[in-house]
């Protein structure tokens, strides 16, 4: 067998955009929202300063899942919602790499939602890239876990009748330590999360919502075009007041005390809005129920704490389980009580 190609030693601070682009083709659909994500990764992880050897991109199933063939950079392309258990085996075991994982909302929320709880729970330090069509892709468009109800697709021709999965509250629910939402058309603000994911210790959650525009066209029209967008988009700042709309003239207040509403700056103060902390468990559960239709999609970090990892807190155990001396297996086996069965 050929051996596998090597990464040569790059110094990280010469790195650009061209060097993280594979030889592969891109086998998406023209339009797809995916090149525009694929772009801001590339784009943004020169400004890491981390060497190109030092990346690894594991994804699951689905079209976004094609992801690690684009990077110039290790990867793998795993099986169908395991994306995190081998990318959690990866950096057990190598804790110097920095570990990315590509993954749908069918692959991610569907057959593999018990992965994507655990490793948020576990808060291995990685990054997990959640590509939302809101739809299956790569199998020709049926609905999924974050369809909304009532999506009429081949497999549900009458309207999908289960209630859409939530996974900014999911991942909150799980104790996730970075949590935020992006969308593929906004360029800046998503490379500016997958910096702020990738400087953070821990498991970094980003959903980034994107457009399938041969099964699921138009799924984030009002977010993502020019006359409507204002008026739907809030973007979430640590420390600033929950503004938005074209003039800035809408904003989140807490009404009689415990009730969020969309209220007019104006009339009721700049003072009375809700000001973001992305530190409060309280605040981030509140706005990950931001769903329904008089609430603007927020978009930035809604969540972000510190809690030590599960590979650092593994290494440790294993350093102090060796300080204790060795064992052998056999002496372990032959530890307290032991039958033999005839
Ligand atoms: C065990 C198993 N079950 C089902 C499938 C079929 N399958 C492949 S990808 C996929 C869902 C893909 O949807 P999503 O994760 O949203 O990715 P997209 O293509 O939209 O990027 C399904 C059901 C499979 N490959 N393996
Ligand atoms: S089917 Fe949809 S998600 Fe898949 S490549 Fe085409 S446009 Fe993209």
């Amino acid at each position: 067998m050929d051996s596998l190609p090597v990464i040569n030693h790059t110094d990280p601070s010469t790195l650009s955009k061209a060097d993280f682009t594979s030889d592969q083709d891109v086998r998406w659909c023209p339009g797809c929202g995916d090149y525009s994500i694929l772009a801001q990764v590339q784009r943004t992880l020169p400004e890491l300063n981390i060497p190109r050897e030092n990346y690894v991109f594991v994804s699951g199933i689905g079209c976004s899942s094609r992801f690690p063939y684009y990077m110039n950079t290790y990867g793998m392309h795993s099986i169908h919602g395991r994306a995190p258990a081998i990318a959690t085996g990866i950096k057990a075991a190598r804790p110097d790499l920095s570990v990315w994982v590509i993954t749908g909302d069918g692959d991610s929320l569907s057959i593999g939602g018990n992965h994507f709880i655990h490793v948020m729970r576990r808060n291995v330090d990685l990054q997990l890239m959640l590509f939302n069509n809101r739809i299956y892709g790569i199998t020709k468009g049926q609905y999924s876990p974050t369809s909304e109800q009532g999506k009429i697709t081949k497999s549900t021709p009458m309207g999908s009748i289960d209630h859409p999965i939530n996974p900014v509250a999911i991942a909150l629910a799980a104790n996730a330590t970075f949590v935020a939402r992006t969308i593929d058309v906004e360029a800046k603000h998503l490379q500016s999360m997958i910096k702020r994911a990738a400087e953070h210790r821990g498991t970094s959650f980003i959903e980034v919502y994107q457009n399938c525009n041969i099964f699921n066209d138009g799924a984030f029209a009002p977010l993502s075009e020019k006359a409507s967008k204002a008026d739907h988009l809030l973007y979430l700042e640590h420390g600033k007041p929950m503004r938005f709309g074209k003039n800035n003239e809408k904003g989140i207040a807490m009404i009689g005390g415990c009730q969020p509403a969309v209220v007019d700056v104006q009339s009721h103060g700049e003072e009375n809005l809700l000001v973001h902390d992305e530190q409060s468990e309280f605040i981030a559960l509140m706005l990950s129920r931001f769903v329904r239709s008089e609430f603007p999609t927020l978009i930035g970090v809604i969540h972000a704490v510190e809690r030590p990892t599960y590979d650092s807190m593994m290494a440790e155990q294993l350093k102090q389980a060796q300080q204790k001396g060795k064992d052998t297996i056999q002496a372990l086996l032959d530890r307290g009580d032991s039958w033999e069965v005839t």
